[in-house]
């Protein structure tokens, strides 16, 4: 292996603007032309819709560049970019390409310009789990997720052709996580164990659930699996790495468990207060859909609208259950507050797309002040919105 990085000078520059981001080795150099989004496709082995195509627009204006993030799927429609942009924008020339990001055409990249340019991203782009994009070269690639496309460019996610939701709803929403936030997954989680290991030391609870908690997480950043097939094997490993093996014994029973999980004692009222105002509620949950299903049931927990992971075949923090929610609804974030127990799966994502957010400390979890609100618990916030 080459332990030095790209061989190309333009790659090689991309390679430390990555680096720099903490996205290290991610850069491939192919024997094939990797010019054009479908080319780039083909020597990588992807669909074209997986390809970041970093075009550069001119407003017509003031002159600035505009750097479009386009899903290589896509046509760039000039004029409904103009709406998210403000201005008029025509296309660069090849010059104006190469003065503004340091790259000639080809093979510009999306970060590692000059200077900070003003970046939309397709959203289309961000349901994809794994992305390509050119690293500096015509036959350079590099990998990427969705949420890393957004990290590292700071780029604000918008339509770039018209989304089918063609006009703008102007309902009010708040999106809720489920687990952790309406439903006491952790009190839930430890009923479907307890029969199995016998009351639990209070310290034995702490560790395991931290160590569910990791191994959750690392499981989730692989390829997509089911939640019950996930969920099993993050309670097993957590057992084995904290030695409580009667845990890891009763793993199994637990998806079928979780519809009787409790909502907490104020999350029906909240939804319903909610509604009764005129506002529409959303669940995004990291969970097979049959599994919410039955648990919004059981439950009682009314909403108008559900995205889960089977649905958008990833797990948040990625930004698919958000730009799916939006795709569906027509809304534009702005208009909508997306309420979580969870600062990493929930608060720190929703926030990067522009949504408003509010933090729930269910289980206390340190408050990390990155929420526009921060509240107790459900029933506070809600007073709170109609005082
Ligand atoms: N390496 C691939 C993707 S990994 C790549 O760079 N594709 S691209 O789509 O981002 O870059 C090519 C794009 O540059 C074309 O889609 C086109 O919009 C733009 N382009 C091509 N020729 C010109 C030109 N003469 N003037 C201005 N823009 C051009």
């Amino acid at each position: 292996m080459d332990d030095d990085g790209p061989r190309q000078p333009a790659a090689r520059h991309v390679d430390r603007a990555l680096r720099e981001r903490g996205l290290e080795g991610r850069i491939r150099e192919l024997p094939t032309s990797t010019r054009t989004a479908s080319e780039a496709a083909s020597a990588v082995g992807c669909d074209v819709r997986q390809i970041v195509k970093s075009l550069v627009f001119r407003k017509a204006h003031s002159g600035e560049p505009v750097l479009v993030l386009a899903s290589g799927g896509h046509r760039v429609d000039e004029s409904w970019m103009e709406r998210e942009v403000g201005e008029p924008l025509s296309r660069a020339s090849p010059e104006f390409v190469r003065s503004v990001t340091g790259f000639a055409i080809g093979g510009v990249p999306p970060l590692g310009h000059p200077s900070e340019l003003a970046t939309f991203i397709d959203y289309d782009l961000l349901e994809y789990p794994e992305l390509w994009a050119a690293a500096g070269h015509p036959n350079a690639v590099f990998r990427l997720s969705a949420r890393e496309l957004l990290e590292a460019t700071g780029g604000r996610a918008v339509p770039v052709v018209p989304p089918a939701a063609f006009d703008r709803s102007e309902d009010r929403w708040v999106t809720f996580d489920c687990y952790g936030t309406l439903v006491d997954w952790k009190s839930g989680l430890f009923a479907a164990l307890e029969p199995g290991t016998g009351p639990m030391a209070r310290w034995d609870r702490e560790r395991l659930f931290a160590a569910f908690l990791g191994e959750e997480q690392r499981l989730e950043a692989q390829e997509y699996r089911a939640y019950r097939t996930i969920i099993v094997e993050a309670v097993r490993s957590a057992a084995t790495v904290v030695g409580i093996a009667a845990a890891g014994a009763g793993a199994d029973r637990i998806p079928e468990s979780i519809p009787e999980w409790p909502a907490f004692p104020d999350a029906r009222d909240s939804l319903e207060r909610l509604r009764s105002r005129g506002v529409r509620v959303a669940v995004l949950s990291n969970i097979d859909r049959d599994l919410l299903d039955q648990t919004l049931e059981r439950q009682r927990l009314p909403v108008d609208e559900v995205v889960t992971a089977s649905e958008v075949r990833s797990y948040k923090p990625a930004p698919a259950h958000w730009i799916r929610f939006l795709k569906r609804t027509g809304v534009s974030p702005g208009r909508v507050c997306h309420v979580s127990g969870s600062y990493y799966y929930d608060i720190a994502p929703a926030r990067r797309l522009g949504f408003r957010t509010a933090y729930v400390a269910r289980y206390r979890e340190e408050a990390d002040a990155t929420s526009e609100e921060v509240a107790p618990d459900l029933r506070t916030l809600v007073d709170r919105w109609d005082s």
